[in-house]
């Protein structure tokens, strides 16, 4: 059996930037364990339309295809999938990751060409897929024109030591870092812990990954990094997972005594968001000497009532007291705001944006709520609209739009003025420009700021 797996494209371009699909590495590694031959193809970085890579999936004859699908995606996931199954109709198309795990059932709809849907972790299900799917776990799948979803487990994820990085080929990747600074150009992107048991209602993190922390063995992540620089020459490595605050203490006080004792030529830094209240003196420090030098933290509102509603668990007055501490090291820290929660006033996110200006934080991202499908709000909204209706709601949200789907007490004017004066107040600092325009690495990230800003000013 032959397996292509695709990052698919963003067709509608309403995304910014590509990392490398390190899903979609985990599952090659699967395969490969297995004796299948595995391709994978980034279709976003190697901007490839669907007639592309049907026409390379006829001529390499590949009997599965896989897709990765963020919910955003799925429309351009069809286009693809039709497309394939025009032309090599006996090549079975699975779709895995965010959307299909959470909406099995509407993937199966979107396209008659998705056979097969992916609940979760896929490494185990993928292997099955040419032996009967009946019983297979994780996956959904079509019988009499009835949608079945097989039941769910989570996989031993040690099983799987790190994802096949020479087929990814994390070298090719242009220097695109979560928060669009870096310090290094040569960047890579690990995990190594799955899963968060927080219950945020805007996230959707504990229902692809689960409630229970998953942590890798530190071996296996120093074996990782050692082979991220001595092949591909990576100079950054940014640890994405969905919560590694919450793994427990002793391991990762372990895996930061061992980053730190193995002395790694690379600089290290936490892009996609920790928990700070989680984090302490002896922590922080470890970090430093780890040679991490920057973090983010979801702050997402000043509010304590709304972040009591976005069942947060948060303290308002634990962040500043925690960003007090991590004060005294040099860390490059972003704080995570949320605009427009439905509950919020003008006041209330403008008392948001303001408090921001009073933190000790060296960036600051403004980001318009949006109910993904995966979490609590969503399951809210989806109940007003017919099944066929929710393609058009999910491609309503997009990081820089504010949907007109989503009830709110702020107006989307307002909430435009908002976010731009945010922006504009955080970032248009001399001080700040000067110290940060050094720091762009390419034409790429240049591009990148202004598809923003346009976006921005016409969302
Ligand atoms: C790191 C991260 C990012 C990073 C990088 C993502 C990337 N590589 O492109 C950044 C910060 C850039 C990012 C951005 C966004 N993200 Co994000 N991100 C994540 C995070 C925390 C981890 C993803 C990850 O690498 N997981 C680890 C790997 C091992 O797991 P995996 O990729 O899910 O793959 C496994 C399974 O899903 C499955 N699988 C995956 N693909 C396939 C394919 C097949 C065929 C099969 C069988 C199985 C399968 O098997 C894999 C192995 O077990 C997830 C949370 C999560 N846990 O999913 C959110 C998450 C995916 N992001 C989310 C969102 C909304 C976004 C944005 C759209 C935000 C926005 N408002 O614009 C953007 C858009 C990204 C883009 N491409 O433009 C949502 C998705 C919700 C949804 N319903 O789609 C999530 C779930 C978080 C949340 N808040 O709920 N993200
Ligand atoms: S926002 Fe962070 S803490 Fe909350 S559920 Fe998502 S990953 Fe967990």
């Amino acid at each position: 059996m032959r397996y292509l797996l695709i990052n698919p494209a963003d067709l509608e371009r309403r995304m910014f930037g590509f990392l490398q699909p390190q899903g979609l590495g985990y599952l090659a590694t699967s395969l490969r364990m297995n004796n299948f031959e595995v391709d994978i193809i980034d279709a976003a970085k190697e901007n490839l339309s669907p007639y592309e890579i049907a026409r390379k999936v006829k001529e390499r004859k590949y009997d599965v295809v896989g897709f990765y699908v963020l919910s955003p995606l799925i429309r351009s996931v069809r286009m693809y999938s039709d497309e394939i199954k025009r032309k090599s109709p006996n090549t079975i198309i699975v779709a895995g990751g965010p959307h299909p795990t959470f909406e099995p059932e509407h993937t199966l709809r979107s396209s008659s060409s998705i056979d097969l849907a992916c609940i979760g972790d896929g490494e185990e299900a993928i292997t099955k897929i040419s032996s009967g799917i009946q019983d297979t776990p994780n996956i959904a799948w079509r019988q009499d024109g009835k949608i079945i979803i097989n039941h769910r487990t989570f996989v031993d994820i040690n099983k799987y030591p790190m994802p096949a990085w020479d087929i990814i080929k994390p070298d090719s990747y242009p220097p695109l870092p979560i928060g669009i600074f870096s310090e290094k150009k040569r960047i890579c992107q690990i995990i190594t812990t799955r899963g968060c048991p927080y219950p945020c209602s805007f996230c959707g993190v504990p229902n692809i990954s689960g409630k229970s922390m998953r942590v890798r063995k530190i071996e296996y992540i120093l074996s990782e990094i050692n082979l991220l620089i001595s092949e591909f020459g990576i100079e950054e490595i940014h640890i994405i997972d969905d919560n590694i605050t919450a793994a427990p203490r002793n391991w990762l006080i372990e895996l930061l005594e061992s980053l730190a004792r193995e002395k790694f030529p690379v600089r290290f830094a936490l892009p996609s968001g920790i928990r700070i209240d989680l984090i302490d003196e002896h922590i922080l420090n470890l970090m430093w000497k780890a040679r991490f030098y920057a973090f983010a933290i979801g702050i997402e509102s000043s509010n304590q009532k709304t972040l009591d509603e976005m069942k947060k668990k948060l303290k308002i007055q634990k962040v500043i007291d925690k960003l007090m501490v991590a004060k005294k090291y040099d860390f490059h820290i972003q704080g995570n705001f949320i605009i427009g929660y439905p509950t919020e006033s003008i006041t209330e996110n403008l008392r948001t944006v303001l408090f921001s200006l009073s933190l000790p934080i060296k960036k600051a991202g403004y980001f318009i709520f949006n109910p993904f499908p995966g979490t609590d709000e969503w399951e809210k909204i989806k109940k007003r609209y017919q099944i066929d209706q929710w393609e058009m709601i999910i491609s309503s949200f997009n990081l820089y739009r504010i949907s007109r789907f989503v009830e709110r007490k702020t107006s989307r004017i307002a909430l435009r003025l908002i976010q731009v004066l945010a922006y504009f107040l955080f970032y248009i600092r001399p001080s700040y420009l000067f110290k940060n325009i050094r720091k762009l690495k390419s034409f790429h990230q240049i591009k990148v700021i202004f598809r923003i800003i346009f976006s921005m000013i016409t969302g």
